[in-house]
């Protein structure tokens, strides 16, 4: 009986994704049993009412994200990341002990602090790099009229994800604080990255680690912000055209939080501790 249990506890960071997955979605894809996959429950941040469940497969160089999220901002569109380091870092997602400013809103200065910065832009189309998209908020998923996000990808990864899959996490965007179904000023004010733009277009409202991550890998010290995502380059003109005033906030929002987190490094430093 022990042992078998023990034999449970070990596979519990790999089990087949068929298993993991138990949240409605048929997924004859996934099938596989010798498929590494890693579940992530997305957790509401900013009281947003948001939950989800992802799901993580790896095959090779090939990783399969899955997200069902609900309570994201109907007919919105949400940028959805991996975030984290695969160097090491011992990010997690935050609670609301990490609204440092004591302002009742946990924006993403004060979350990037935990979550860490953009690893892999989640878009529904064209490339996922950080740099050339994260904040393509044109190619990021739009909730349905119910509010819910449904999202599967296939993606070419670095071997450096592979090997640090679980260092990362899912983090969803754009709040709804005073319930009228749109990004807007009257909701939570402007956004600590651009006065012209609405805080809640830019304050993240989920997140999810890798169940079963090991925490604590590496001594959390002062957070360096990565090196490998800044200076990016990222141009809020890429998405002109797209799907509205409300992407373009957004978009516009994520390219001031880049330039905001290359130069503000040292504002990082109050530890993991969420
Ligand atoms: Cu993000």
């Amino acid at each position: 009986m022990i042992s078998q249990r023990t034999r449970r506890l070990a596979v519990l960071a790999a089990l087949p994704t068929a298993a993991l997955f138990t949240v409605g979605v048929s997924s004859p894809a996934f099938a596989e049993s010798d498929t590494p996959a890693f579940q992530l429950d997305l957790e509401q941040l900013n009281d947003s009412g948001s939950k989800g469940t992802a799901l993580v497969s790896l095959r090779g160089d090939r990783m399969t994200v899955w997200i069902k999220s609900e309570g994201m901002v109907p007919g919105q569109p949400s940028a959805q990341h991996l975030h984290g380091s695969t160097e090491g870092h011992n990010f997690v997602c935050p609670d609301g002990s990490a609204d440092t400013n004591k302002d009742g809103i946990l924006d993403n200065t004060e979350a990037t602090v935990h979550y860490g910065d953009i690893n892999i832009a989640l878009t529904v189309s064209g490339d996922t790099d950080a740099a050339t998209s994260g904040l393509a908020v044109d190619r990021m998923p739009v909730a349905d009229a119910d509010g819910k996000i449904s999202y599967k990808r296939t993606i070419k990864v670095g071997q450096d994800v592979v090997e640090k899959i679980k260092d990362l996490h899912i983090v969803q965007h754009g709040i709804d604080r005073n319930g009228n179904g749109e990004y807007d000023f009257d909701g939570a004010g402007k956004s600590e990255l651009d006065p012209k733009l609405p805080q809640e277009a830019t304050a993240p409202t989920n997140c999810g680690e890798v169940k079963g991550a090991s925490v604590g890998s590496v001594p959390v010290g002062g957070i360096e912000t990565g090196g490998g995502a800044e200076g990016s380059g990222m141009s809020p003109g890429m998405t002109a055209g797209a799907t509205g005033a409300a992407s373009a906030a957004v978009a516009g929002a994520l390219f001031a939080l880049r330039r905001r987190k290359a130069s503000g490094a040292s504002a990082a430093r109050t530890g993991g501790a969420a």
